[in-house]
């Protein structure tokens, strides 16, 4: 019962062919109140996520849906899907943290029944679903998969903000282990589709793409920080030629190049590439033809976009020397706690790496953000001022709507600081308005604006 399978349930349990749903959620300290919170209709989920908390209540009510940790239940359903987080624990050694996984797929092999579906959405290293998982469910059901029960895998391709409309209208990858088995999980997908179609293949090829799809994206953003890096140092602006490069539209022709920025977080894109690489390493590495001791282009791409955080770092310290200050003493406002606009979701935001090294240097440094509650050793600061009273320098790290209005003056009377410096990570800020207002100005990708005259 998380981002993904939350609203995956509530839809199961709109489609009108199937007639119970059941959300399976463990009584963990730490969520196993999501278990009341949905049987009495209500949406654990925090941040914007249109027609999630209407769904959710009218499947609770017309009681075709419920929230239960008793997993017995599954013995009597024709179908399971199973949505676990698969961090890595060590990226560098690829190795990955499936321990939740195994145990879901553990639990539900215990308890299927002759002629059930299982289905893995949750993203993994290329081959797990015909082999480990395959093990895993064969030894605790003691049947065979693709005889006596059917195995898929049906990648999420959901994103925070959008989950409704994503598992509605994006295409379904649907890869089984044998034929029948991706006949099987396209029949249990189709009916959820308003817009997107099945595309069937094998659970192998349905592993890669999904794997592949995030190790591409997180390549183009990787492309767009490093062109950010290079329009710094030639002292130019990349949104020009940004939008320049995108300019660039004919048939056949597209230019997709996306957003420079403080850093790339979530939980997909940060861990997805070292699962293809492990896949590669495990099922071809003897038959891989790849330029000697060259670096793989993915791997090259999350240490790119791993340094962006550590980038608004030296763009910091480089704002304050122009204010006569250093990091240490200095007071730093950070703007934006979530890895991405308007979510309450923090997993692995590039913000925590930032905050780590302006406290190394001697900074204090206060945290704002609008959406997240809590996080684990961070206080979140959730009233603005309070955030920026004092500040000498604010970093902007998330592209949350409300920071787009700050006002420079009525924030540097709050400050109280003569030359406040301001560090626009997601393009949020116009820098010349900032400059005007007498503040020191630094932006990813902003060559042409970061060595400002000073306003005196
Ligand atoms: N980011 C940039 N520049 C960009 C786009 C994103 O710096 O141009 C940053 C964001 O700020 C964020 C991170 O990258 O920190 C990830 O952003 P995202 O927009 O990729 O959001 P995710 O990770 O929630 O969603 C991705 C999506 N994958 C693809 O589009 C290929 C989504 O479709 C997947 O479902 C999701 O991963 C997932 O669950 O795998």
């Amino acid at each position: 019962m998380g981002y993904v399978g939350i609203p995956s349930a509530a839809l199961f349990a709109d489609v009108p062919e199937y007639k119970r749903v059941y959300g399976f959620q463990r009584e963990s300290p730490t969520s196993g109140y999501k278990i009341a919170m949905l049987n009495r209709g209500e949406n654990p989920l925090k941040g914007e996520e249109p027609g999630l908390e209407e769904l959710i209540k009218k499947v609770v009510a017309s009681g075709k849906f419920s929230c239960t940790s008793d997993f017995s239940v599954i013995s009597d359903l024709d179908a399971v899907t199973l949505t676990i987080q698969t961090p890595f624990l060590d990226p560098k050694d690829l190795i990955p943290d499936f321990s939740a996984l195994s145990d879901g797929i553990r639990t539900a092999g215990m308890h299927i029944r002759e002629g059930a579906l299982v289905v893995l959405e949750s993203t993994v290293t290329p081959g797990t679903t015909a082999g480990m998982a395959k093990d895993l469910l064969e030894k605790a059901s003691g049947m065979t998969a693709g005889e006596d029960f059917f195995l898929a895998h049906a990648p999420e391709r959901v994103m925070v903000g959008r989950l409704i409309q994503n598992i509605r209208e994006h295409d379904r990858i649907v890869g089984g282990i044998d034929r029948a088995s991706t006949v099987r999980a396209a029949e249990l997908y189709r009916p959820l589709l308003t817009r997107g179609r099945i595309i069937p293949m094998s659970s192998t090829a349905a592993e890669v793409t999904k794997t592949a799809e995030n190790s591409f994206r997180d390549l183009q953003i990787a492309a767009a920080n490093e062109l950010a890096l290079y329009c710094e140092a030639m002292g130019i602006n990349v949104y020009d030629v940004r939008e320049g490069i995108a300019s660039l539209k004919e048939e056949g022709v597209t230019r997709a190049i996306l957003w420079p920025g403080a850093g790339v977080g979530g939980h997909c894109l940060t861990k997805d590439t070292y699962h293809l690489e492990r896949g590669v390493k495990e099922l071809g590495i003897n038959l891989l033809d790849y330029p000697e001791g060259k670096e793989s282009l993915f791997t090259l791409a999350r240490s790119i976009n791993d340094f962006m955080p550590r980038h608004m770092a030296t763009l910091t310290k480089n704002g304050l020397k122009r204010a006569g200050k250093t990091v240490a003493g200095s007071q730093i406002a950070i703007l934006g706690w979530a890895y991405i606009s308007n979510s309450d979701d923090a997993r692995n935001t590039p913000s925590e790496t930032y905050r780590d090294m302006m406290i190394k240097a001697g900074a204090v440094v206060k945290v704002h953000d609008p959406f997240v509650g809590h996080f684990p050793g961070v206080e979140i600061i959730h009233d603005l001022d309070t955030a920026l009273s004092g500040a000498d320098a604010i970093a902007l790290f998330t592209g949350h709507s409300m920071y787009r209005n700050i006002d420079p003056e009525k924030v540097r009377m709050l400050s109280g600081v003569s030359t406040p410096v301001i560090i626009d990570g997601r393009n949020m800020a116009d820098p010349d308005i900032f400059i005007t207002n007498g503040w020191i100005y630094q932006g990813i990708g902003r060559g042409d604006k970061n060595s400002h005259p000073l306003k005196v």
